[in-house]
């Protein structure tokens, strides 16, 4: 054994060839390597599909990536232990600012599927170098090349997502050109898909134990938990992995299925981000320990629940297992991370059961605590002058230097504006402020 980990060989292909590039990706994090990446790795004609992946903002991720051919290590960490394996299904990593490389792959006839893990917030970004402008200017290569229809797949947490997508990029093409938006809507299918697998970030623990047990150097693993979910809805005109292989469900009715995720599993997280970091605690795990934080989300739950009624959901079993996932405890989830874009992540996860209680003559008090919480979090952040990271980040600051139940009013009215205008709504988040006080 090598007594240093430089000395270790870097994971490489060892002059293999990586499988055809036939699915764009745009947006190379984590969780895009533990999900799509391992579904496409696990389909039964993996060989046939590889994947080109786009970094967003930042090139790191394919830097990281790139000197060791796409290839990287999940480590599948369960109560139990950590297991290793060599995900091979991305062919190249590439910097998103490479829109030469992406019009290039997007008008090439072979390229079938672009999936997408873009952050919800990008859907609502215009601006041309974001992310679904240069898918845009890429679709608008593909149409002029001939190269035929493609599907455009949503991993983002959005209900809805597959129809968020196709309104943004209709959009923005036709901002750029009216019959560009006229092409989009009879050539490209636009798949709805709920994802998920829990995906902590990878520290630097996670590097050195990948060197030590597996023998060779990665600059990048991903670690996850065991459980990994994919259900999605629509229609592939140019063809697709057999994802159904490693797991994967497709549907003719995806709602709810996404919206027992989105409101279960997200709308918990979202809870526990702010009522754990306001009781002292960093992880998923950590909060769940705590009395205060699991009674609020069970309270939650049973609101979410009532729903959630298709037949078909097995709604007890889902909790079960989300406890269990919940408190895995080697897995490091942080709060701080889950806390990040808070407005629009309400807005998503706690407001459609609040509406949907309220509806029904209820008050909803449980999903209204989870944004009462945020506030609470949002003032003590502002108060101590921590870092905010939110969509409407300057207005959830100043709303937050604000006090007492105007300040209710102004963070909620940033959450949805039509909530904020019903003062019986204001008054129910405004009591269940200081709730998580130690
Ligand atoms: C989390 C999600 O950060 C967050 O907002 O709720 O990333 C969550 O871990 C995944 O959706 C799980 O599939």
């Amino acid at each position: 054994m090598p007594s240093t980990t430089t000395e270790l060989p870097l994971l490489s292909r060892n002059g293999a060839p990586p499988p055809p590039a036939r699915i764009v990706h745009l947006g190379l994090g984590a969780f895009h390597r533990s999900h799509q990446a391992w579904f496409t790795a696990h389909a039964g004609d993996a060989g046939e599909w590889g994947i080109a992946s786009f970094t967003g903002r930042r090139p790191d991720a394919a830097l990281a990536l790139a000197p060791q051919d796409g290839l990287f290590t999940l480590v599948e960490r369960s109560a139990g232990g950590d297991s290793f394996e060599v995900v091979g299904s991305i062919a190249e990593a590439v910097d998103g600012a490479d829109t030469a490389r992406l019009n290039e792959l997007l008008a090439a006839p072979a390229t079938a599927v672009v999936t997408l893990t873009v952050t919800e917030k990008v859907y609502d970004d215009d601006s041309p170098d974001a992310p679904l402008g240069r898918l845009v200017r890429g679709l608008a290569a593909r149409r002029d090349a001939g190269a035929g229809p493609i599907a455009v797949v949503s991993c983002d947490n959005l209900a809805g997502n597959g129809e968020v997508a196709r309104a943004a990029v209709v959009r923005l093409s036709e901002a750029l050109e009216p019959a560009l938006g006229e092409w989009v809507r009879e050539n490209v299918s636009f798949v709805g898909t709920s994802v998920d697998r829990i995906t902590p970030r990878t520290t630097a623990d996670d590097v050195a134990e990948v060197a030590e047990r597996c023998g060779y150097r990665d600059a990048s693993p991903v670690v996850a938990e065991p459980f990994a979910s994919w259900i999605l809805q629509g229609d592939f005109p140019a063809g697709r992995p057999a994802w159904e292989d490693a797991g994967a469900q497709f549907v003719t009715d995806l709602e709810p299925f996404e919206n027992r995720k989105l409101w279960l599993l997200n709308g918990a997280h979202t809870l526990l981000a702010y009522a754990g970091q306001l009781r002292g605690h960093a992880t998923v795990a950590e909060a769940l320990g705590d009395q205060a934080c699991r009674a609020a989300m069970e309270e939650f739950w049973d609101e979410a629940a009532r729903h959630l009624t298709e037949p078909g959901l097995d709604i007890p079993g889902y909790r079960q297992a989300l406890l269990e996932r919940f408190a895995n405890p080697r897995i490091a989830h942080y709060l701080a991370q889950i806390a990040q874009d808070g407005s629009l992540k309400l807005r998503l996860r706690a407001v459609p059961t609040l509406r949907a209680e309220r509806a029904d003559g209820r008050s909803g008090i449980a999903a209204a605590r989870m944004v009462a919480a945020w506030i609470d979090w949002v003032a003590d952040s502002v108060a101590q002058g921590a870092e905010i990271q939110d969509p409407q980040g300057d207005s959830v600051r100043e709303a937050g230097s604000l006090s007492g139940r105007e300040r209710v009013e102004a963070l909620l009215r940033l959450v949805d504006a039509d909530l904020a205008k019903d003062t019986a709504v204001v008054d129910l988040v405004d009591s269940e402020t200081a709730y998580f006080g130690k």
